[in-house]
């Protein structure tokens, strides 16, 4: 495809050609085709603009990764350097490639104490696949072969593997596939509103964590290797837990002597304005995937934090460790992700989501709790969750067969703005870049949004 067919290309074309031809993931193929892609050309900061011109507010970060924006020259020349200089060697055989060396360093410096090594992958997936292979060798190694058993959470996203989907808590994707793999188990998330009912959420959070507990005894608790979670459910629909969860979950797993994995794909480099999302939820991995903010999307990369206590036993009795990918620490990948760890750090953006736009939007999401059709408004960072619910005075969800989630995602679509359904919970999670000016005007443009849903769904005769 050269620039000047780029340029001849109505949108119509293009739509027809991706209906000819491109399978898109999480896509309802056949409705797709008929209704036709959107079709983004171009971005920079925080916008995108689609083929016909229109500009949008992209408010979800690419898919939670474009943490620096579009367009940072930094990350750019990085690239184009490194391609340059050496597009690809591998990693296998005794090899390594400078920008894979440097960026394990800066991970080290970047990431809680207790890591000090990292394992590449190509995405949060494969880090995921990674993790299941490794806490087995872990157990494996120690003499306990038979703790083999991975505890995760119901509504969690881990990724699209066999084993990503497998430790994920999806039932539609469990649905299709034979899913989960053995050694697998999932007990339910911590989500309040759903769950919590007639507790303060600092009860629920300690119920909730308990559960983990009582699955450690229903499975033996010489079976399990380890637990899993995302700081902050993200795909799941930005549920952000009781702060008394995590500390509880690190305990238990210290009590049995289990592996807590944080699955920081989504939360890591910022998101929650710590560096890492379990800093913000006081908790202690033994292992981290990261993806995503690793590079802010601008190339794939991703991989596992090992801590210490895994990385002793990996390096000095394990021998030879028969796992890995074709771009496990690929040279132009890394060289991204030192420009971009490096631009987080100049500009400072960890501190700017803790002190500044994190807060401010905290406070926004506090008023646009009072909206008619918001039942609940939640943040955490620069992440955010509003729950539409029918009747706000009783917290009445709408029939999740009419769709509103995915009624007012139009109404964003049409005013310019990325927001995000999940059924009916509408999340954001923007460019840790953004300006204040920038959250304001992505605030106004939600309550607008807000307000044609509340009008589209009055006039539907969904409101009585
Ligand atoms: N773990 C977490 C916590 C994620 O959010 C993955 C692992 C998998 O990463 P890769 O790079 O293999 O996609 C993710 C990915 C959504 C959505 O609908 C979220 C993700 C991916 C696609 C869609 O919010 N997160």
């Amino acid at each position: 495809m050269n620039d000047q067919s780029t340029r001849a290309r109505t949108t119509a074309d293009w739509q027809a050609l991706d209906a000819a031809h491109f399978l898109h993931p999480f896509t309802d193929f056949d409705a797709l085709a008929k209704k036709g892609a959107r079709v983004i050309t171009r971005a920079e900061g925080i916008y995108l603009w689609d083929s016909d011109g229109h500009r949008i507010f992209d408010a979800m970060s690419g898919l939670w990764c474009v943490n620096v924006g579009y367009g940072q020259r930094s990350l750019i020349d990085a690239a184009t350097r490194q391609l340059h200089e050496l597009p690809f060697y591998n990693a296998f055989f005794q090899t390594a490639t400078p920008p894979a060396i440097e960026l394990a360093e800066l991970l080290a410096e970047v990431t809680p104490p207790q890591f000090r090594h990292v394992f590449f992958a190509g995405s949060g997936s494969e880090g995921n696949d990674t993790i299941v292979r490794m806490v087995r060798r872990y157990w494996d190694l120690l003499g306990e072969p038979e703790r083999q058993v991975i505890v995760s959470r119901r509504n969690a996203y881990h990724g699209s593997t066999m084993a990503g989907a497998s430790l994920g808590g999806m039932a539609a994707m469990h649905a299709q596939g034979g899913l989960p793999i053995p050694g697998i188990v999932h007990i339910e998330q911590p989500f309040w509103r759903e769950h919590g009912q007639g507790m303060t959420r600092d009860e629920f959070g300690l119920v909730a964590a308990g559960w983990l507990e009582d699955m450690i005894q229903r499975v033996g608790p010489d079976k399990v290797a380890a637990f899993i979670g995302e700081p902050v459910q993200g795909a799941g629909g930005v549920i952000v837990p009781p702060a008394t969860y995590w500390p509880e979950i690190q305990r238990i797993c210290d009590k049995y002597g289990i592996l807590l994995v944080s699955d920081e794909v989504i939360t890591g480099f910022g998101r929650t304005g710590h560096w890492f999302g379990c800093e913000a939820m006081g908790a202690r991995p033994d292992l981290m995937t990261f993806a995503k903010g690793v590079t802010s999307g601008y190339i794939p990369l991703g991989g596992v934090m090992v801590g210490e206590r895994v990385a002793r036993v990996l390096i000095e009795r394990g021998g030879e460790f028969n796992h890995g990918y074709t771009y496990s620490g690929h040279p132009v990948a890394c060289a991204v992700g030192l420009a971009n760890i490096r631009l987080v750090q100049q500009l400072g953006l960890v501190e700017h989501v803790r002190d500044v736009v994190g807060p401010q939007l905290a406070r926004a999401y506090a008023e646009l709790a009072q909206h008619p059709l918001v039942g609940e408004a939640e943040t955490c960072g620069m992440m955010g969750a509003l729950q539409l619910v029918k009747d706000k005075a009783r917290g009445t969800a709408f029939p999740s067969e009419l769709e509103v989630g995915m009624v007012c995602r139009g109404h964003c679509f049409r005013e310019g703005l990325i927001m995000r359904a999940v059924g009916d919970r509408m999340i954001v999670a923007p460019p840790l870049v953004t300006t204040p000016a920038q959250l304001d005007e992505m605030v106004a443009l939600i309550r607008r949004c807000l307000d044609l849903t509340l009008h589209d769904v009055g006039s539907r005769g969904w409101l009585a």
